[in-house]
This record gives C-alpha cells, sequence and structure tokens, in this order.
C-alpha cells in the first residue's frame, strides 16, 4: 500500500452508485479503500473485484472465527483483488495464523483495541498482548484507535515498525494530526468524509492535516 496521503477511506455505503462516485471525488486523495460488511452486503463481491482493480482494497472482514473458516474467508479476500484484509486477534493464534498462511502476502492487519467506548470493556485490558501477537505471527500491522491516541503511543512500544492504522477520525471523535503524532501510518476515515457536501475537498483537507505534523 502507498504511503502518501496516509488517508484510508472508510467505505461504508450500501448504495453501488453512490459508493463509486464517492470513490471518483476521493481516490487521488487516499491511499486506499477499505470495504466492511456494508459496501460487501450491499452491493456484493463483484463490486469489491471492480474496486481493487482501480484502488488499493482492504477487506475489513474483521475475521474472527476458527482456523478453517477463516483460511476460507481470507482466501475469497485474497481472490476480489484486495491488497489487505482485516482479523481479530481474540480467536488465538492458530486462527490468526491461518489468517497469515491464507493471505498469501497480501497485508494482514490485526485489530487490537477498537475506537468506540465500548472497547473498554473486553478489549483495553489485553490490547497489548494482541498487539504482541500481531507481532509474534508476522502481520503487517495492527489496527489501534485515532480516539484514544495515547494508546496509539503505548501499543508503538510493543510492534516496533509495524503498520498502525487507526480509525476514529472525525464523526467518533479522533483528530488525524493527533493520530499521526502519537505513532499512526495512516488514519482511517468514513463519514467525515463520505457524508459530506464535498467528499474530496474533505479527503484532501485531512491528507493536509497530516502533511502538516509529519517530518
Ligand atoms: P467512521 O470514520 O465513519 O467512524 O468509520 C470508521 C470505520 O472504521 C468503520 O468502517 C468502522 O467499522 C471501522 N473501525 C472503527 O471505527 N473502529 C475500530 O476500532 C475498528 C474499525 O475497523
Amino acid at each position: 500500500m502507498k504511503q502518501k496521503s496516509r488517508v484510508i477511506l472508510a467505505l461504508d455505503i450500501t448504495d453501488h452508485r453512490k459508493a463509486l462516485d464517492v470513490v471518483a471525488h476521493v481516490e487521488q486523495y487516499v491511499d486506499a479503500v477499505k470495504i466492511n460488511y456494508p459496501f460487501v452486503l450491499g452491493c456484493g463481491m463483484e463490486a469489491v473485484r471492480e474496486l481493487a482493480s482501480n484502488v488499493d482494497v482492504i477487506c475489513d472482514f474483521k475475521v474472527a472465527d476458527i482456523p478453517n473458516t477463516n483460511r476460507l474467508i481470507v482466501e475469497q479476500a485474497r481472490k476480489s483483488g484486495a491488497t489487505g484484509v482485516i482479523c481479530q486477534a481474540f480467536p488465538g493464534k492458530d486462527s490468526l495464523v491461518a489468517c497469515i498462511n491464507a493471505a498469501e502476502g497480501m497485508d494482514v492487519f490485526v485489530v487490537t483495541e477498537m475506537s468506540h467506548p465500548g472497547a473498554d470493556m473486553f478489549m483495553s485490558p489485553v490490547a497489548e498482548k494482541m498487539a504482541q501477537l500481531a507481532v509474534d505471527v508476522g502481520a503487517t500491522g495492527i489496527i489501534a484507535p485515532a480516539t484514544r491516541p495515547e494508546k496509539i503511543k503505548a501499543l508503538r512500544k510493543t510492534i516496533g515498525n509495524l503498520k498502525i492504522l487507526a480509525p476514529g477520525v472525525g464523526t467518533q471523535g479522533g483528530s488525524a494530526s493527533e493520530t499521526i503524532k502519537a505513532g499512526a501510518d495512516y488514519v482511517i476515515v468514513g463519514r467525515a468524509i463520505y457524508e459530506s457536501e464535498d467528499p474530496g475537498a474533505v479527503a484532501r483537507k485531512i491528507g493536509a492535516e497530516i502533511k502538516g505534523v509529519i517530518q
């Protein structure tokens, strides 16, 4: 994945035409497009393949099953032409290793602590352990919360130079520049971009804000 604007668009849109319109306005300002179940269930896997022929696509399937099922899911992500997939650490090492093996070189990002308030309940106490598991299995990077920059700083110490992708900027309250200053490599932004009047302008502005804090 390129590292130019350091902005990843979260394309959580269920209407195919609208999704393509947003991508057309935003693609020049983002390094990748992250798709999740709203896009896949609304638009179908064929739409993922079509998107992946134009831009780097990360399949945010939050893969969280037994090893064999994880393998089958990650294989489908890979066959769609995606360059990355997002997996959960909590099912354990064997499940995550199955994702890494099925990825066959595709980027694998491991969720540690999520960005919403409820992550405090079960995820926060074990986030460092999950980040260490990402290191141990040879993942590309982790997902860490832009809503808690101090947690990004702490997790960076655990993962060394693995990549950090941070959702939670904009609508969830996180700041793009503070997130990058805390040590994230990319911010993931959805609603603040695609629900705005001018998605291209917002994506460009977030990229410029990030540029302002990178040495
Ligand atoms: P938004 O900028 O509209 O809040 O979207 C954030 C995106 O990142 C959504 O696709 C969401 O599922 C995802 N995400 C998140 O918000 N927090 C996490 O901890 C992990 C995520 O994948």
